[in-house]
């Protein structure tokens, strides 16, 4: 164990270096020391930094790659354990329950080479769809959890949780959340240990789950819950720091460090790993303390094994079940616990920060798509990506969102279930068509569903920041790459009308919509155009309103796009618009809709 955690110290690097890491950074950099020889990722926030993290490690060292979706990286990564060499696959909490498939049989098999799955969550769901929390997965996978509470944590629990996966034949989840994933703090790095290459282990017993092996291997993993329960017991691993008998705190991850902040003087039993718990040494703690207090973030899971295991413990009473802690929140809930005093409200910042609307990027392809869509006044499924953004004015032209890749099946349903005058469509983005958009593409194929699918193929992953996909025809590492051809992809998945129109072509984009829905039985629109934070994007001279021409008719303003503003001229009782030149990419959306003609190249 010491020598786990003190590899910085191991020849090659004599002297410790010290970096500002994210939490992030920090668990590529403990997988790398670790040995990692292959992983795996779909991009989500707050993970998707890991995985281009260890893509600037040399490539001799580590295959790095970008997976069509979450289940493919797992996958990915059990197939390289299963070669005897130590893998990794990285996505958001979402991700997993694309994974779990996967998850909830490797689980049973265990591991030949070590595998760590790293999950981040996003307690008070800054980016996400919702906020469920990864250690219940880890409760019903029977899969141990790790949870760093800093960065230098991230990075020690990471390698250690290399060790832990091949010790104990089992897949590690080490459990990050946005705060620490996006938070840099000094981190002491090591030099990378060549793990064995274990080679593949013939054993079909273990390596095939069939019913007759999983009846088998099942009873296995429950003894392996106890052997891991006891050997976190390791003070490494669950520490304790005895202060104040009245008052005990049993915590993991970052809400840590918030206790630490709040109750100094009290006494802390830090749980390295929440699952599965030390119930004798979380016993001893119980019985040493008045009152114990659990302080988790999201849902009860610590607290509600301890109680299931008849120790008295208090905590969701008083600190909340939803959203992300603070040291406020941690506060107030030992104030309403009777533990600290009511503070006095400290003085309040006189400056709110101004709103910020979430809008489409000026001269983002997606409008058009919508601005057509919403003439159309069909019946829209949504999905996950920028273009979610349509579901608010003034594009406001989807009807539902659920999780990436449902849009298509759910326009299926709505189909099927009848009784809908307008067309039905469903909007997808091209990254998310990879990862889940293609069976149900075949779906409704198959059982000639009468719908319009709209491709917004805007050459990248945009809402994560841009990263590649196999449509973009680049790696991870940004090598050149077989790239698939959205239409032909969709033409084999049976779709007879297709038509691909460019995203900055307006009437264009209108007809082929028009068109589409009048068709009878799936059609597929691919709305084709660069995002405009794509490198390669084509940047025009910014566009000027020539104000005398101005109807103020606000036409251009059903756009959306955040470089178009109102002045005070008026004209017939309404503000006449003028564009903000430093923001304006010249796509000439905006000109090719205004009645007037009054849009029209910048003469600056
Ligand atoms: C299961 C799951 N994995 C990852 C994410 C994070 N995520 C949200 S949308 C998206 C893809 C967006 O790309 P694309 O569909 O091409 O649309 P764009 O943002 O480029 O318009 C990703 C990776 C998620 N919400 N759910």
């Amino acid at each position: 164990m010491d020598q786990v955690l003190n590899s910085s110290e191991t020849a090659g690097h004599p002297q410790p270096t010290v970096r500002p890491l994210t939490g992030n950074e920090a668990i590529a950099q403990g997988a790398y020391e670790a040995g990692v020889k292959v992983a795996a990722a779909y991009p989500g926030t707050p993970s998707t930094e890991i995985l281009e993290t260890l893509s600037t490690y040399p490539a001799e060292d580590l295959h790095a790659q970008w997976s069509t979706n979450e289940k493919v990286a797992l996958d990915v990564a059990i197939g390289a354990s299963f070669a005897g060499v130590r893998a990794l696959a990285a996505m958001k909490h979402v991700g997993l329950n694309v994974a779990s498939d996967a998850l909830m049989s490797l689980t049973y098999i265990g591991v030949n080479g070590g595998l760590v799955i790293v999950v981040c969550d996003d307690p008070g769901i800054h980016s996400s769809q919702n906020e469920q929390d990864t250690r219940l997965f880890c409760r019903l996978a029977l899969v141990p959890c790790l949870e760093p509470s800093d960065a230098q944590e991230a990075l020690e629990y990471t390698r250690l949780a290399f060790d832990i996966s091949e010790r104990f034949d089992a897949p590690v989840i080490v459990r990050s959340t946005t705060r620490l994933s996006h938070t840099r703090s000094l981190v002491t790095i090591g030099a990378r240990r060549e793990a064995v290459r274990r080679g593949f282990a013939e054993n079909p017993n273990k390596n095939v789950m069939i019913p007759s092996n999983a009846r088998v291997r099942h009873p296995q993993i429950i003894q392996r819950e106890a052997d891991l329960a006891a050997y976190f017991a390791d003070p490494d691993i669950t520490s304790r720091e005895d202060n104040d008998p009245a008052i005990g705190v049993i915590t993991a991850g970052t809400p840590y460090t918030y206790v630490k902040e709040v109750l100094p003087g009290a006494s802390v039993l830090k749980l390295g790993a929440s699952y599965p718990l030390p119930m004798d040494v979380i016993a001893d703690f119980c019985r040493d303390h008045e009152r114990v207090f659990v302080v988790e973030e999201l849902e009860p899971a610590i607290e509600k094994d301890i109680k299931a295991a008849g120790l008295q413990v208090e905590g969701k009473s008083f600190f909340p079940r939803t959203g992300e802690l603070s040291p406020e929140l941690v506060r107030a809930g030992f104030e309403k616990a009777g533990i600290l005093e009511p503070k006095e409200q400290a003085e309040q910042w006189a400056v709110t920060p101004p709103a910020r609307p979430p809008v489409l990027c000026s001269g983002c392809p997606h409008t058009t798509s919508y601005m057509a869509l919403r003439a159309l006044n069909g019946r829209v499924a949504g999905d996950i990506g920028c273009y979610t953004l349509a579901a608010i004015e003034p594009l406001r032209s989807i009807d539902t969102c659920v999780s990436m890749g449902s849009s298509i099946a759910n326009a299926v349903g709505m189909a099927k279930a009848g009784g809908e005058t307008r067309p039905i469509l469903a909007t997808i983005g091209d990254s998310t068509f990879m990862h889940a958009g293609i069976p149900p593409l075949i779906d409704a194929v198959y059982n000639d569903a009468n719908i319009t699918v709209v491709i917004l193929d805007n050459h990248i992953t945009a809402m994560t920041g841009g990263q590649d996909h196999p449509g973009t025809g680049k790696t991870l590492r940004g090598d050149q790459t077989h790239r698939v051809d959205f239409e032909q992809m969709v033409r084999a998945c049976g779709v007879k009308w297709v038509r691909k129109i460019d995203g900055y072509d307006v009437a264009g984009m209108y007809q082929a919509l028009r068109e589409a829905a009048a068709y009878r039985g799936v059609a597929v629109v691919i709305s084709d155009r660069p995002c405009v934070l794509d490198p390669i994007k084509i940047k025009g001279p910014p566009l000027e309103v020539r104000a005398e021409g101005c109807t103020a008719c606000q036409m251009c303003m059903n756009l959306g796009c955040p470089s178009l503003v109102w002045t005070n001229e008026m004209y017939d009782g309404h503000h006449k618009v003028k564009i903000n030149q430093a923001m304006c990419i010249g796509c000439t959306l905006c000109a090719q809709i205004c009645p007037s003609d009054c849009i029209q190249p910048s003469m600056q």
